[in-house]
């Protein structure tokens, strides 16, 4: 996964190179939008994940709101992040490090799962 983001990096860092070279470059805003963090919003309901699955950049900002009566996590499937309890209503943010496990679960109920896809470009 690491190795799908990285050829992303550095095409990014060419071009902010090239970019910065060429002062009558007409738009300069499009490096920005192609490297822009976003944010994800996930609402845990019924004891689901949903979306159950999204699509991250390294950087972008993932957000799980509990909307069930009783509390839940997302934790990695290898406990390398783990959000705490997240009670009613609540919401808890978790940012995309490089490498970082991107498959993870209810601590509280293993059998709620969801998985974050590293986008490749
Ligand atoms: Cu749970």
């Amino acid at each position: 996964m690491v190795r799908l983001i990285a050829p992303g990096i550095v095409i990014a860092f060419v071009v902010g190179v090239l970019g910065g070279c060429n002062t009558d470059d007409p738009e300069p805003t499009q490096v920005k939008q192609a490297t822009a963090a976003r944010e994800h919003q996930v609402e845990i309901k019924g004891l689901n994940f949903v979306p159950a699955t999204i699509d991250v950049n390294v950087g972008d900002t993932v957000t799980w709101t509990n909307r069930d009566f009783v509390p839940h996590t997302a934790t990695a499937s290898d406990k390398s992040w783990d959000t705490g309890a997240i009670n009613k209503d609540e919401s808890k943010s978790v940012v995309i490090g490089s490498g970082m496990e991107t498959d993870y679960f209810c601590i509280f109920h293993p059998n709620m799962e969801g998985s974050m896809t590293l986008a490749s470009d």
